[in-house]
């Protein structure tokens, strides 16, 4: 029988491979899986319990709250402060900085989040997630300020997500290597269950929301209109799939292979995923299983945020497509 190994565990054996670690580090990754899992067991729920449902507010991205939302961001924050491993947090949900309380203990750990990603889908049984990224603070003590928070992707420590759907699964990164751990209901521990996930080096499948192509410019349908075009040679016409959740649409990029994209149009320049909660950890798991993330003109784990809520056009997935996707964006390319 294959040896079962909890994600505590794992953690733990892989804490030397993280210079300077102290243990610290272990424990912050340790709450964050404790905090999916109790998220977990909400979304699982929903549907039976009146907890989903629209509160009728409208959060700082513009987008209508759900109770599960809300919910999910309370989870998130209040397992994470009390841990004393972060000086501060910064979330999707949440307008401004997310400060550690006056008395409880402050580290040495930021704290990036999505909380519930793929919000629209919650009512009808699609796939959800949530988003993370972990930097090092660059403040030298004390409360954490904007500055810990706005730092360029390539500055992480350690990215992952959740994806809540048929089942659940935990992926994260430390830098060395990519690894998935499937939640087991029955014993509430998510389990090793893809050891070291590379990407392959070019997918056949593209994912994006097509109905905006009218507001897409020239290069960008013409990108489109290649992958759709027939040529064996090139392995076209290339599948299109779109959950409509960046996570779940992450996660088949990740282990198929192929090309996620958000561009930016006429209505939205800079598309509608957030650099530092979304784009920036995603595209950090990518790299570190041999992906690339770009946002057609620069690698996003370069961009330096300069605010909170930044958006980003997003081009994500395996290194060949999101290349050729560069070229075509930036008008190099021949159809
Ligand atoms: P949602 O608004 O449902 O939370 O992050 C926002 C996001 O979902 C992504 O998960 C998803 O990829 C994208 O928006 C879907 O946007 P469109 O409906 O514009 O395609």
């Amino acid at each position: 029988m294959q040896r079962i190994i909890t994600i505590e565990r794992f953690i733990i054996e892989r804490e030397h491979e993280i210079p300077g670690a102290t243990g610290e580090f272990s424990k912050l990754l340790t709450d964050i899986a404790l905090a999916a899992k109790i998220v977990w067991r909400e979304v699982s729920k929903a549907g039976l319990v009146d907890i989903i449902g629209s509160t009728g507010k409208v959060n700082i991205s513009g987008d209508v709250v759900q109770k599960l939302d809300e919910f999910a961001n309370e989870i998130f924050i209040n397992v994470m402060q009390k841990g004393g491993h972060l000086c501060v947090m910064a979330s999707e949900e949440s307008k401004g900085l997310i400060e550690i309380p006056e008395e409880l203990a402050k580290g040495k750990y930021v704290l990036v989040f999505d909380h519930l990603d793929g919000s629209s889908n919650i009512d009808v049984n699609v796939s959800i997630g949530s988003i993370f990224g972990i930097f090092r603070r660059v403040t030298p003590s004390g409360k954490g300020t904007e500055e810990d928070v706005l730092q360029p992707g390539r500055n992480l420590v350690a990215a992952g997500y959740v994806v809540y759907g048929s089942s659940t699964i935990f992926v994260y990164t430390t830098g060395n290597g990519v690894h998935g751990f499937t939640l087991d209901p029955s014993i509430g521990e998510f389990l090793l269950s893809h050891e070291n996930i590379r990407i392959p080096k070019k997918g056949d499948i593209y994912s994006v929301n097509e109905g905006y192509y009218e507001r897409w410019d020239e290069n960008m349908k013409r990108f489109i209109n290649y992958l759709k075009a027939e040529d064996k040679a090139t392995g076209r016409p290339y599948k299109l799939r779109y959950v409509g959740t960046l996570v779940a649409d992450f996660h088949r990029t990740l282990l198929y292979g192929g090309i996620f994209m958000y561009p930016g149009d006429t209505k939205n320049p800079e598309g509608k995923l957030r650099l530092i909660y979304e784009a920036a950890p995603l595209a950090y798991v990518v790299e570190k299983a041999g992906g690339r993330a770009s946002n057609g003109f620069q690698n996003i784990l370069d961009i330096k945020p300069t605010s909170l809520h930044q958006r980003t056009p997003l081009f994500i997935g395996s290194e060949e497509d999101v290349k050729l996707a560069e070229k075509f964006l930036q008008g190099k390319a021949e159809d």
